[in-house]
């Protein structure tokens, strides 16, 4: 496995490229160009340029986190040949530039949910925390506000203004899309941009739905094993693969996810490897990646990706706020850091082993 890093950008993070570098282990970087609204299509120049600054501080571009899709594309309106061109044309442009790995989600209107940015633990860290009990309480434009007072002054991913701006169309938009019918979307989707990925070798990488349960009504699709291999058989060509992340997969305790790993030999494009403490379905909080500090098996994670081969970029994911440090809620430097070591702590031991 390669050992990469967020990193949303200059201007939209707190991290240095020069301190990610510094990180033992560290080989890559995975991005976004972070001003472009899904449905764009990317320009060349900025993908080059943004390609220039993540190698001349030392690290490889290993993927971009996110293309994100355009509604349309999700809910399956007449326009969304449209947006579907674009997003091909961008594809060939990263692969020409050799960025081989696109990292997407399918979760309608917004990405992650969570009812809490910096809820304490009895460290003094703070951690992302999510309470079925709390959201059930709120109305997504509240759920919004609260999230962007609790940022830090970062624009949270999937959770831009400007989109939240016009929730309540978004929310009409998908008022009849069934969680059938969003699967069919997302595999239209896919059948569609096949062809591009396969000339280019471009790796889509579809992230697991967090929480992987329906929120506000909304329908929901890659939450559980079933459902990941249901698309993986839907649209059987390899580059169409899955992020591994083990944060969302443990907001349900009945997601095995070293099992999940093994099914998925050979899709599993990109992993987010971090740890939850959960208590009930509905109800967890993230931890710092070290196992006993959660509820996750890091060792047999580690394991099973090792088992199966899986040789793409893994990413510490979201942190603990330690240290006094101040960044976008869950992207700090300091506890992703501590992360990263101890995945490749695990990581040579097992290959030792
Ligand atoms: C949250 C992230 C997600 C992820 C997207 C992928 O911290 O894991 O925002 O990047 O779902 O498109």
């Amino acid at each position: 496995m390669k050992m990469s890093f967020r990193w949303f950008g200059e201007g939209h993070d707190s991290v240095e490229l020069w301190q990610i570098k510094q990180i033992p282990g560290m080989q890559g970087i995975i991005t976004t160009l972070y001003d472009t609204k899904p449905g764009d299509e990317w320009d060349l120049e900025a993908i080059r340029a943004m390609k220039k600054q993540v190698t001349d501080a030392g690290l490889e571009l290993l993927g971009i986190e996110s293309v994100n899709i355009h509604d349309a594309i999700k809910v399956g309106s007449p326009d969304r040949d449209l947006y579907i061109q674009n997003y091909k044309n961008t594809i060939a442009k990263l692969g020409s530039e050799g960025i081989h790995m696109i990292c997407y989600n399918f979760m309608p209107v917004f990405d992650w949910t969570r009812s809490d940015l910096a809820k304490p633990r009895p460290d003094g860290s703070t951690v992302l925390a999510y309470d079925q009990n709390k959201i059930d309480l709120l109305k997504p434009s509240e759920m919004f506000k609260q999230l962007e007072s609790g940022s830090n002054g970062f624009v949270l991913p999937g959770w831009e203004p400007e989109r939240m701006a016009h929730v309540k169309e978004l929310f009409a938009l998908y008022e009849h899309v069934s969680e059938d019918q969003l699967f069919d979307n997302l595999v239209y989707f896919l059948n569609a941009i096949m062809p591009v990925c396969d000339e280019y070798n471009v790796d889509m990488a579809i992230h697991i739905d967090d929480p992987c349960w329906s929120v506000f009504g909304l329908p929901r699709i890659i939450t559980c094993k079933e459902q990941i291999l249901k698309l993986m058989n839907a649209v059987p060509n390899p580059h169409n693969g899955v992020t591994l992340c083990t944060g969302s997969l443990s907001s349900d305790p009945a997601n095995d996810i070293p099992d999940i790993i093994r099914s998925l030999k050979g899709r599993i494009h990109f992993a987010h490897v971090r740890n939850t403490k959960h208590t009930t379905k509905g109800v967890f909080e993230e931890a710092a990646h070290y196992a006993s500090d959660g509820s996750l098996d890091m060792y047999a994670i580690v394991k099973a990706l090792v088992d199966i081969g899986f040789e793409g970029p893994v990413r510490p994911d979201h942190g603990r706020a330690i240290w006094n440090e101040v960044s976008m809620p869950g992207y700090g430097l300091y506890d992703r850091a501590l992360g990263s070591q101890y995945i490749l702590g695990l990581y040579d031991a097992i290959k030792r082993a």
